[in-house]
């Protein structure tokens, strides 16, 4: 039999399987051909398959052979080849004859169903920031078309460093490169740009395309979309020309002056994903105009004013996968209070001055920033599964103030949650809120530039 029969009769059992249009053969005296179809598998113990007798006649007609005898090495297969494979692991053969002919076909038993046809390297293609690292798995696909993760793939690079878990670190060189994953007799690679710039954010706003006074809910691309905005004023944030980083526009969030002793709040929230389709990992930046009659009280507890925050689905420090970005005064010896707080977390408390859980350093004089714009970048990976039920020490909260690292979690910082996996993800946002210190003017800040990425943008 040679393997171009084998594939005109696959093609036979095709037609037939979809509606059995093929012509039927009868006549077993008739036949120079017999396969059986499909030649080889890999099944489940005491799973099911249905074989096929193709047959090619001396007149040249292909078809199904009717009525072939079927026998097996090991388990059972009915007269209509109907193949029930034994319940220990190994490889058989189901024969089929027909008039003077025979063929066999090879069943291999396998109960992990890991045998691979296929390795994918995922994501296939990245764009990276020089000397930054991603991750990379090499995924299987099984001859019973699982998907799989191939643990023990080995992992080379043209550039830049990989290690045996597919943990790539590109080089400091701009260029083209590749990623290759070997498993077996198979192998795949992925592309990988290495560009001074990194990657492109996946949603980025400079404020210039709006009307002045537009008020941000629903507008966004690429799944994200911003949500509305609210606060103490009754007034949301919206685009203003007052003042910009970039273009002529930048979004307004205004906090009407309050006695002392009273708390402030204006926010403008952002959905980062559609529901379900949250980010493990956040890399946001965005820039803040403190306004030049900008003034910290620190006459009452609490005082803490906040620039920022993510969290999963619930907006709450102790029920949900939540970061934020805090700052108290220098009257209180501590001038950035970041929470990341996590459900259910044993662990789980506030990144605060001193945690032995953090480093900490000053995030600002909050005096002496009145009347100019500062970058801030935040970055926070949720823990991952460790595959035995826990989570891996992964996860890592990150702020930048300018070019300063003002937070960072300890490497081993653990992130506990009890949320499932798949719900342990970034998708809700807003930026500015409460000011539990409070202003006695109006004052205002803006917002520019900003960006949301997915991936390392070279931070
Ligand atoms: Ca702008």
């Amino acid at each position: 039999m040679t393997r171009s029969t084998t594939q005109v009769l696959a093609g036979i059992l095709f037609v037939c399987l979809g509606a059995c249009s093929a012509d039927k053969i009868t006549d077993n005296s008739k036949l120079v051909r017999l396969a059986v179809i499909p030649p080889s598998v890999t099944i489940k113990p005491s799973a099911q398959q249905l074989f096929v007798a193709g047959g090619i006649t001396s007149a040249g007609d292909t078809g199904v052979v009717t009525n072939p005898t079927w026998s097996a090495s090991a388990g059972t297969i009915t007269t209509g080849g109907l193949y029930t494979a034994p319940a220990a692991l190994g490889t058989y053969y189901v024969r089929v004859t027909a008039g003077a002919l025979m063929d066999s076909g090879k069943v291999i038993v396998d109960t992990d169903s890991t045998v691979l046809v296929r390795i994918v390297v995922f994501p296939h293609s990245a764009t990276m920031a020089p000397s930054t690292s991603t991750d990379f798995a090499a995924l299987g696909i099984t001859t019973l078309g699982d998907t799989t993760i191939v643990t023990n793939a080995t992992w080379s690079a043209s550039a830049g460093t990989v290690t045996s878990a597919g943990h790539y670190t590109a080089p400091a060189s701009v260029g083209i490169y590749y990623v290759r994953a070997h498993s077996g007799t198979f192998t795949d690679s992925a592309m990988v740009t290495v560009d001074s710039a990194g990657p492109a954010p996946y949603f980025a706003d400079n404020f210039d395309s709006y009307s002045v006074g537009t008020t941000l809910n629903g507008q966004g691309s690429n799944g994200f979309t911003w949500a509305g905005g609210a606060g103490s004023s009754g007034g949301a944030a919206a685009i203003s020309a007052d003042i910009s980083h970039s273009g002529t526009q930048s979004l307004k969030l205004t906090y009407v002056g309050v006695d002392t002793g009273q708390d402030d709040w204006e926010e403008q929230y952002f959905v980062l994903k559609p529901a379900g389709q949250g980010l493990k990992e956040v890399w946001m930046e965005w820039y803040v105009y403190f306004p030049s009659n900008y003034a910290y009280r620190s006459k009452e507890s609490p005082n803490n004013n906040k620039l920022g925050y993510l969290w999963a689905e619930t907006y709450s420090v102790s029920s949900d996968l939540n970061s934020g970005l805090e700052y108290e005064g220098p009257a209180d010896g501590d001038s950035v209070h970041a929470h990341i707080t996590l459900r259910s977390a044993p662990n789980g408390t506030d990144i605060t001055n001193g945690d032995a859980g953090s480093y900490h350093y000053g995030i600002f004089d909050p005096m002496t920033v009145a009347g100019s714009w500062h970058r801030l970048r935040y970055h926070v990976r949720a823990a991952t599964p460790n595959g035995s039920g826990g989570y891996s020490e992964n996860g890592t909260f990150q702020v930048w103030f300018d070019d300063s690292l003002i937070v960072q979690s300890k490497p081993t910082y653990v992130i506990y949650t009890t949320i499932s996996p798949a719900n342990n993800l970034w998708r809700n946002g807003y930026l500015m809120g409460w000011a539990n210190a409070g202003y006695t003017n109006n004052t205002s800040f803006y917002i520019d530039d900003f960006k949301v990425w997915d991936v390392n943008p070279g931070w």
